[in-house]
């Protein structure tokens, strides 16, 4: 679907059609994407915030543009709400190193999942650490939920913030975050939600889920690296003191004191990543065209083609739910006897392109009880095809192996 909107996917790869299953670590970028970004730097690039210049009054209007944007994709109550950032990884870091360093003191407790992306556990480490505070973790049943019903226990009145991912990156569970973050604020928790694998995925509505933060990776979501977003509810970023410091975040200077510009400037110092902001706005411009009912359809329908396919071969491991309902086109597998390494050197073989390794989730994978695993993740321009091209490779390889 949408396949010719990806100049990328005309590409021949070692001879064979280009079949990219590795959307969970970065998903190809729409022609309108790579446009928009053509046309700031050739027709209107320029510093924003500063110029009486034409030029800086259209970077200006098409820098908050993308933000206007963004504040409408996952329906934040206020545009100062949105605050761009590198990626999702600065997102976290960002509330950590001014949120968390103002509110976190010894002997308090941050709830964390035992799913989580490295971006969301080494920065709160590092923090506990600093501050004295304890990380806990909510862990998983046998079918790669959450254990709700630890909730209750592991949430305290010392528990003073719970992060978790809206989206397993390695087993592709949905997490019921609403339900979550209603727990956590009856006990006066704050909550931050890792959003990096569900944006361009599913439907995000920061006001209904009630979250304090939410986190998007752009360049996973059909837009250009090195952009992302933190959603903060205003009061609480009105409280935050600054995360960087410089240019474009202060009111006023003098030689001992500054003081801070307003939200959302006070937390983007120093010149922003125009081009790539704009970029985000046009692939959130594409998913709102595809639709986000049909993007989610359509990866349904591949991933439960995925998961039907791989079931019927033997000795495959899936990592992850079985059921289609409380997860996502984010699956991992192993197949015996095949080191997952070399299944992707297979694969590449064929034109098919997968992630194997740890997908920056050690601890999960101590828990899975192994070292790596092979990760196939869908997009909207993934066929049925690609899945028997997937399929094909994937006993091609055990074959080799194995006879
Ligand atoms: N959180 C989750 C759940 C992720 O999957 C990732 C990246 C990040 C945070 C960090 O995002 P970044 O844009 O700042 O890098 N995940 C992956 C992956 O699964 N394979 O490559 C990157």
């Amino acid at each position: 679907m949408f396949n010719s909107n990806f100049p990328i996917l005309k590409r021949k790869i070692n001879g064979r059609r280009l079949v990219y299953l590795d959307n969970a670590s970065t998903t190809q970028k729409p022609q309108n994407v790579i446009l928009a970004m053509t046309d700031f730097y050739e027709h209107h690039n320029a510093n924003i915030h500063r110029g009486i210049h034409t030029l800086s009054q259209e970077a200006t209007q098409m820098y908050e543009g993308a933000r206007d944007k963004v504040q409408k994709f996952i329906n934040a109550k206020y545009r100062e709400e949105i605050i761009f950032t590198s990626g999702a990884t600065e997102a976290i870091n960002l509330v950590v190193w001014t949120w968390g360093h103002e509110n976190i003191k010894r002997g308090d407790e941050i709830l964390l999942t035992e799913m989580e992306h490295h971006s969301n556990l080494v920065p709160w480490q590092i923090l506990a650490r600093k501050k004295g505070a304890k990380l806990k973790f909510i862990p998983l049943n046998e079918t790669w939920n959450l254990k709700l019903e630890t909730l209750n226990k592991l949430i305290t009145r010392r528990t003073k913030m719970v992060a978790l991912t809206h989206i397993s990156n390695v087993l592709g569970t949905i997490n019921p975050v609403e339900k979550i973050i209603k727990a956590a604020h009856k006990k006066g928790a704050m909550v931050l939600i890792d959003g990096a694998q569900a944006g361009g995925h599913i439907s995000v509505d920061v006001q209904k889920l009630g979250a304090d933060f939410y986190v998007l990776s752009g360049h996973k979501m059909y837009g250009p690296t090195g952009v992302g977003v933190l959603y903060g509810r205003k009061e609480i970023l009105e409280n935050m003191p600054p995360y960087q410091s410089g240019g474009h975040m202060i009111r006023s200077v003098d030689w001992q004191n500054s003081t801070w510009n307003d939200l959302p400037w006070k937390l983007e110092a120093g010149t922003a990543n125009i081009a790539d902001v704009i970029g985000l706005g046009a692939a959130i411009d594409f998913i709102n065209k595809v639709g986000l009912r049909a993007v989610k359809n359509h990866e349904l329908r591949i991933m439960n083609y995925v998961l039907r396919e791989l079931g019927k071969i033997s000795g495959i491991e899936i990592y992850g739910p079985e059921s289609g309902k409380d997860r996502i086109g984010v699956i991992s597998f192993n197949a015996a006897g095949v080191p997952p390494h070399d299944l992707a050197s297979i694969l590449d073989q064929r034109g098919i392109a997968i992630r194997t390794g740890h997908h920056c989730a050690m601890p999960l994978h101590r828990k899975l009880g192994v070292e790596s695993t092979a990760r196939a993740s869908f997009a909207i321009y993934n066929t049925k095809s690609d899945i028997d091209a997937l399929i094909k490779g994937i006993k091609y390889a055990i074959q080799l192996f194995c006879s």
